[in-house]
């Protein structure tokens, strides 16, 4: 296995791992979690990596240099979607590293490459999305080494707590802190991973490099008003909740697409009304608000005016607005000798300049920042789609990520010894 098809073949064989028969659904900790685990374990053992499942529940592998113990460049991706996903966000970014990690095995193993002078470990992040507790980047940010213990009481949507899903899936809580790596462990880390957007389409291009990752904060609003009899409340009686929080995603769009092109992005995901029944006006609406931009300052200031225009039209409806922060992930910078690498790894494909880019959607990356150098190669996906099982990739783009990858290991690893004289 080292081929683009063997590559898109494996993603789709990871489909099977899901809560549902017909369409991708796979969460943190869940049994479907764990058959993937076992999967792609199986697949880095074939191609020559040394696995294990860490202490926060990634599927880890790794290759020695040419001396073992040495300082490890991380490759990876997530494992995790979101409900009803296409199958290759995060997927492919792992499938891929465990790709290039065999082809680079073969090489040393032929001759036909010196042992590189870094070790090489791939992971599958046990969740980025979120999906499943609210909080996202889970996997990553345990081992970045910024794990909060306020997160064991996070619920899923049956009530299930993070810590009671951890000792479902066989994992110590009290160990969650062995999965954290020390800075002086690792080179840095490189994930390949589609765009999700339009850009490198529209641009006639196959490949990009990553510049920057935005700022995310999540919130969990509640409107509440009063439930009452459909017939008999006059609208001068009525609080209803879910008047109220339509204005309110109404208003939420306005603002941030008044920010402009390279703006705050924001969405309103979840949207449930209380009791949801026909002839009740609604007491209570919940909606859910994801929210972006390329700074966090820029993204701050987005809230508060959403939060201050959002509260006045409840006050003016005589409805309360509850606010509650699900998630935050600063926006953060790929590191120069990184992108430098990967722009070197996409150049071995022919492409001397390729695009740069900032990337709105949220990645791995965005944790583990906070424990190493990061870079990011970004494939061109059809029509910009994901998050929507129309997602997809062409086999000949893989193919060519698969060989700027290889070749931003090489630059990478070489960078790295020339660091070390
Ligand atoms: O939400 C995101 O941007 C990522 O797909 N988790
Ligand atoms: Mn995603
Ligand atoms: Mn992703």
């Amino acid at each position: 296995m080292s081929t683009a098809a063997e590559v898109l073949a494996r993603c789709s064989e990871l489909d099977r791992f899901s809560l549902h028969r017909t369409r991708l659904e796979r969460t943190h900790l869940t049994p479907q979690h764990a058959q993937a685990n076992a999967r792609v374990a199986q697949w880095m053992g074939a191609a020559g990596l040394r696995t294990w499942q860490d202490a926060a529940g990634n599927v880890c592998g790794r290759a020695e240099g040419r001396t073992p113990g040495l300082p490890a460049l991380l490759l990876g991706s997530h494992l995790d979607s979101v409900p009803d996903a296409g199958s290759y966000d995060g997927m492919l970014g792992v499938l891929m590293a465990i790709a290039v990690a065999e082809r680079l095995a073969t090489a040393v193993a032929s001759g036909e490459l010196e042992p590189l002078p870094v070790a090489l470990e791939v992971i599958g992040f046990g969740d980025e999305e979120g999906a499943r507790f609210g909080t996202a980047l889970l996997g990553s940010r345990a081992v970045a080494g910024a794990w909060d213990d306020d997160w064991w009481d996070l619920r899923d949507r049956d009530g299930t707590t993070l810590h009671q899903a951890f000792l479902d899936f066989g994992l110590d809580p009290r160990r969650v802190g062995e999965a954290a790596r020390r800075p002086e462990e690792l080179v840095g880390y490189l994930e390949a991973h589609i765009e999700q957007g339009p850009v490198l389409e529209a641009a006639d291009e196959p490949l990009g490099y990553v510049t920057s990752i935005a700022g995310a904060r999540r919130f969990r609003l509640t409107v509440h008003g009063e439930a009452r009899h459909a017939g008999g409340t006059p609208y001068a009686r009525r609080r209803d909740a879910l008047v109220g929080a339509s204005e309110a995603v109404t208003a939420i769009e306005r603002l941030a697409r008044a920010s402009g092109e390279d703006g705050c992005i924001a969405t309103v995901g979840r949207f449930v009304v209380h009791p949801g029944a026909v002839n009740v006006i609604p007491g209570r609406v919940e909606l859910s608000l994801d929210l972006r931009a390329a700074t966090d300052a820029a993204r701050d200031a987005m809230w508060g005016d959403i939060e201050d225009e959002v509260r006045r039209r409840c006050t003016a409806r005589g409805l309360r607005l509850e606010v509650l922060e699900t998630h935050r992930a600063a926006a953060v910078r790929c590191s120069p000798w990184l992108q430098e690498a990967v722009v070197q790894g996409i150049g071995a494909t022919g492409r001397a300049r390729p695009p740069g880019l900032w990337s709105r959607a949220g990645h791995d990356a965005m944790a583990m920042a906070r424990v190493t150098g990061t870079g990011m190669l970004f494939l061109r996906c059809a029509g910009g789609i994901s998050h929507h099982p129309d997602e997809a990739v062409r086999e000949d783009d893989v193919a060519a990520g698969l060989d700027a990858l290889q070749a931003a290991v090489l630059a990478a690893a070489g960078r790295h010894a020339e660091s070390r004289g």
